[in-house]
């Protein structure tokens, strides 16, 4: 009898490895994200079933799950504590092992992008980004007085200079220089964005689950998610919330779909605050969580 999702005592046989990188330094407003890890592994640990709905069978019973804490990187600077996040997941990456990486906030997720671009050609892969924010900023000099091209508003920009194409979806906010560096098509990012009429046509204001698929061009893809791009209320516990985001099954339905249909090499969950009155960020972070790692490694379960 398996007792926990967590299933795995030893990292070097897993096939999915949950790496905790607990960073917390450019956060801009409430705090709390170096807390989110431990969170979300709890619920992991003993609070989901292990039954898989749709595959219906015990999943953790056929793939195995482990997890590596990367300890207390707040201490470094944002230069060192990437480094470490490359460097860890770079020896499970290069080992065949599926890695998914809990933040923290979105800064982290640079640190598996450039791990990831080390053993494949980021021009052959699709960053699909669950967001409020853009995060396209090259620095974050516009509301810093220390400015950083490493603070979690940054990280997509990171990212496409690495070479990766960017596809965001939930977008509901961004800078003018944001604007201007999305619009850019050398910069080949999509956006979606919700709340936005004229942009989806007859009056909808959401997106096609299809369309956003579609305009996937490449077969692999990551997928990073800030738990701000879903609708507050299936996420209150997070830094910088914005009202209106991506409803709960319509964001289980994406990314099923973007796994089953293309070929997942690595994904995040970040920017999860843990709050004093709800659970409801960390229960569904680690619902995600379990949810990707059963439909990368679908093939396994019986
Ligand atoms: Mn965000």
């Amino acid at each position: 009898m398996t007792k926990s999702i967590l299933n795995a005592k030893k990292v070097d046989n897993a096939d999915a490895v949950i790496v905790s990188a607990a960073y917390e330094k450019t956060a801009s407003s409430r705090k709390g994200t170096i807390n989110g890890p431990k969170a979300i592994l709890n619920c992991l640990d003993t609070k989901l079933e292990f039954f898989d709905r749709k595959y219906k069978c015990e999943a953790n019973k056929y793939i195995k799950i482990a997890q590596k804490d990367l300890g207390n990187i707040s201490k470094l600077s944002p230069e060192k504590a990437l480094a470490k996040i490359t460097s860890e997941s770079e020896k499970l990456v290069k080992n065949g092992q599926f890695v998914l990486l809990l933040g923290g906030e979105h800064s982290v997720s640079l640190g598996l992008f450039q791990a990831l671009a080390k053993h494949n050609n980021p021009k052959d892969v699709t960053i699909v980004q669950i967001d409020a924010h853009c995060d396209l900023r090259d620095t974050d000099g516009d509301y810093s007085s220390n400015p950083s091209k490493y603070a979690h508003s940054c990280v997509l920009h990171r990212g496409n200079e690495l070479g990766y194409k960017l596809v965001q979806v939930g977008i509901r906010t961004y800078s003018v220089d944001e604007y201007n560096y999305f619009s850019n098509p050398k910069n080949n990012i999509t956006v979606f964005e919700w709340g936005l009429p004229a942009q989806v046509g007859n009056g909808n204001k959401i997106p096609k689950i299809e369309d956003i698929l579609k305009s996937i061009t490449t077969k692999n893809v990551y997928l990073t998610i800030d738990v701000d791009g879903f609708d507050p209320a299936y996420m209150p516990g997070t830094g910088t919330p914005v009202q209106g985001g991506l409803e709960w099954w319509y964001g289980m339905e994406l990314i099923e779909k973007l796994i089953t249909k293309k070929n997942l090499i690595g994904a995040d969950i970040v920017e999860v605050s843990p709050m004093r009155d709800s659970v409801l960020t960390e229960y569904g972070a680690a619902q995600l969580a379990y949810t990707i790692i059963t439909n990368k490694f679908r093939d396994k379960l019986k």
